[in-house]
Formats: structure tokens, C-alpha cells, sequence
């Protein structure tokens, strides 16, 4: 692990630079969740080296650094990845197509349910089981909720208690990106630099609300729905649609008083998976129990997607999945880029106002008016040709 404070080559922030401190205190935060200095190398904890003593990396720094597993670089190059400069987004570029040729190498698994249902306590024990087998894994969030409370995980470093402190392992909170699309995007590409680092299994949690199923649906190769005994489906606040997203539902606090309840459950929504479609082609979904706080049934879990990769591998839907999911999300870029670009357009912006109100008060219809928005904004782009690219992320 190069040992970066003997190198103070620090300069103080120029005006417009004021990213770059920001950057490297997201990296001071460490806020892959673990103690510094318990990195793959092994070291003893160090005290934090002062923020004004880091060395700035250049493009072959983060490529060697990840690749070779440095905990400390990847942390580095997973904060460049999640920066909106655009002077980081470019090198964050070149660094993501350095790494490509080295990710995929993983199996990815997205882990979703209502808030409380466990999420975090499963991945604690799935995570410590898979350690011991010998797996190196990263374990993401894409809370899009918690751009102001900087990621649930890291609140949550007490149910990952073990793990953190698992070499083996590599914690990394939800983004602070603003929108699903930015955190998206961010998390993506953190899920390639770790496979670049070598981590063999991503597990990604996902708050059980709103959006964000669908979203880490299409990033990951298996999707786990936890669940509760007892608590309606309403109150769970689950729909069908999100059920069908999934490659395995898991009811999760089958254990104590709640072991009967929790199997019965399980038994329901078997039934219910009958007449279901599956969200993977020749897989077919079934319902477990599980209980995160004693580790039972964790292990029967693990053997089910190690079954689903071996099956989805053979009939060649895990390889056609991901090139789909490669478009999905390339198709996903252009839209959120196209919608900022435009929203952002001077000339929309001018008029947006006077038109909303027109379409308010009933003197234009709403097809006009975004007519005539559509038109100023493809108007004024081809009478302005060499303007400023727009960096956008989000
Ligand atoms: N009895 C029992 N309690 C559990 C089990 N799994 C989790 N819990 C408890 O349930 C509570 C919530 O667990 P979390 O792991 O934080 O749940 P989560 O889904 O990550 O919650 P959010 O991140 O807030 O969405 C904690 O008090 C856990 O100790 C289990 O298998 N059995
Ligand atoms: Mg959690």
C-alpha cells in the first residue's frame, strides 16, 4: 500500500478547483465503512493522515492501484467515479475504461424489502458466510433517499458490525447523487471498479420504496426480495409488479416466536409464485425463510443463486441479460442527459414560466406548449452550434 503522507504534494485550491478538496474529503470520511489501515494489505490501524498531505493520483495511480486490490486506491477511484467536476468526470473515464477489461467477473445481487425487514442484518451474515468460503465481496447501497443523510449504510455500520471488519470485504454507502439517475450511474460504475479490484460477489442493497427496485433490477444478475410473516402485503407495501421482478422471495425473522409464522408465510406465497410470470427466463422463483440473526438458512440461500448462475450461464440468459442491461442503462444516459440538457436550455428557461401559466389558465393546450418549447430549444441549438458542452451527470 503506497504510503501517501511522505508525498505532500498538495497544493491549496485555485478558484473553480474547489471540487478537488471536496473529493479528497469524501476519501478522509472513509467511507467504505472501515477502520483505517484494515485494508486487503493487512495493515495495523494508522491514524488519519492529515487532509493536506494527500497526494493527487494520476490516471495509471488509480488503473494499478485498483487492479492490484489497494483498498485505499479503490476507495480513491470509487469517490473520483461518484465526483460531478466535469475535470473528474474526465479522468473518471479514462480510468472506467482502463478497468473495463477487467470486470464481469462477479455475480451480482441486488437485495430489496421494506425498511426494517432486514436487508442489512442478511447482508451481515450472507456477507460473513461468504467471507469464510473464501469470496472477496462489495457491498453497495443505492438509496437515492439519502443524498442528505449520506447513505443509510453507514448508520447501519452497527448490523454490519463483522463485516466491516472482514478484510475480505468492501463496504461502500449509497451515493449522495440527487437523482435516481445519478446514483445509478454512480453505483454502476463503483460495481465495475470493484470486479476490476477483484471482488467475485456484489451485493447491492436497495430500499424497499419507490423506484429504485426497478432500477437495481436492471444492474443486477439476481434480485432477492426479503419479506415478513404477518404483515399484510399492503402494509409491506409490496406490489405484485415488484414481486415479479424478483429471482427468489425470502421471508427473513423466521426465528424465535416467529419460526411458524415465517414458514406459513413462505407456504402463502409459494402459491402465489404459481401463478406469477418469472423475471428470468427458465428460472423458476421460489419462496425461502431465513433468519439474518441466527444465520439459519443463509447458506441454503447462497447454494440458490450459486444454482441460478450455474442454470442461467448454461442457457446463455445471464450473458444476454447483461448485454441488455448494457443498453438498458446506455439508453438511460442519453435520456437524463437529453431531459438536463434541455431543461437547462437558456431559451426553455425564458419561457417555460409565461407558457406554464398560458396551459394553467386554459388559453393554450399542453401539446402546443411543449411544441413551442421543443421548438425554441431545437431552434436556438442549430443557430448556436459551438456552445459550451453542458457536463451533466445526474
Ligand atoms: N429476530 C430477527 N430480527 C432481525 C432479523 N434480521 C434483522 N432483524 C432486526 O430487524 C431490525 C432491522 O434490521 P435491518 O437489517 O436494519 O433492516 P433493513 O432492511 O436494512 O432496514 P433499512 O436499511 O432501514 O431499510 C434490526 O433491529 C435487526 O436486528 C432476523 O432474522 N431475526
Ligand atoms: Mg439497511
Amino acid at each position: 500500500m503506497p504510503e501517501e503522507s511522505q508525498k505532500p504534494e498538495w497544493t491549496p485550491p485555485q478558484a473553480g478547483q474547489e471540487f478537488a478538496s471536496r473529493v479528497m474529503k469524501g476519501i478522509e470520511a472513509s467511507h467504505d465503512g472501515l477502520a483505517r489501515g484494515t485494508g486487503l494489505g493487512g495493515g495495523q490501524i494508522q491514524p488519519d493522515p492529515p487532509l493536506i498531505r494527500r497526494r493527487q493520483l494520476g490516471l495509471d495511480d488509480y488503473v494499478q492501484g485498483v487492479l492490484a486490490g489497494d483498498r485505499t486506491i479503490l476507495g480513491r477511484a470509487i469517490t473520483l467515479v461518484e465526483s460531478n467536476a466535469p475535470a473528474h468526470m474526465e479522468l473518471a473515464q479514462e480510468v472506467l475504461k482502463q478497468l473495463l477489461p477487467h470486470t464481469g467477473r462477479s455475480i451480482r445481487v441486488g437485495i430489496t424489502g421494506v425498511p426494517g425487514v432486514g436487508k442489512s442484518t442478511f447482508i451481515e451474515a450472507l456477507g460473513t458466510y461468504l467471507c469464510e468460503q473464501g469470496h472477496r465481496l462489495a457491498v453497495l447501497a443505492v438509496d437515492p433517499s439519502s443524498s442528505v443523510s449520506r447513505g443509510s449504510i453507514l448508520g447501519d455500520k452497527t448490523r454490519m458490525e463483522r463485516l466491516s471488519r472482514e478484510p475480505k470485504a468492501f463496504i461502500r454507502p449509497s451515493p449522495s447523487g440527487g437523482t435516481l439517475g445519478g446514483v445509478t450511474r454512480k453505483s454502476r460504475e463503483t460495481m465495475l471498479v470493484c470486479e476490476a479490484a477483484g471482488f467475485d460477489v456484489i451485493l447491492v442493497e436497495t430500499v424497499g420504496v419507490g423506484q429504485s427496485e426497478t432500477t437495481v433490477r436492471s444492474m443486477v444478475d439476481f434480485f432477492l426480495l426479503l419479506m415478513l410473516a404477518g404483515a399484510g402485503d399492503e402494509l409491506q407495501g409490496i406490489k405484485r409488479g415488484i414481486i415479479e421482478l424478483a429471482d427468489a422471495l425470502v421471508v427473513n425473522k423466521a426465528d424465535g416466536e416467529n419460526k411458524v409464522r415465517a414458514q406459513a408465510a413462505r407456504a402463502e406465497y409459494a402459491r402465489a409464485l404459481r401463478f406469477l410470470s418469472s423475471a428470468t427466463e427458465g428460472w423458476h422463483v421460489q419462496a425461502f425463510t431465513c433468519s439474518a440473526l441466527t444465520g439459519e438458512g443463509i447458506a441454503e440461500i447462497w447454494a440458490v443463486i450459486e444454482a441460478f448462475r450455474e442454470t442461467t450461464a448454461a442457457s446463455g440468459v445471464f450473458a444476454a441479460r447483461r448485454q441488455a442491461q448494457i443498453l438498458d442503462w446506455m439508453q438511460a444516459m442519453i435520456e437524463e442527459h437529453l431531459k438536463t440538457l434541455f431543461f437547462n436550455h437558456p431559451g426553455v428557461k425564458s419561457i417555460r414560466p409565461q407558457i406554464e401559466q398560458a396551459v394553467l389558465a386554459g388559453s393554450m393546450p399542453a401539446t402546443v406548449a411543449v411544441q413551442m418549447l421543443l421548438e425554441k430549444f431545437e431552434g436556438d441549438r442549430e443557430l448556436t452550434q459551438d456552445e459550451p458542452t453542458t457536463h451533466h451527470q445526474e
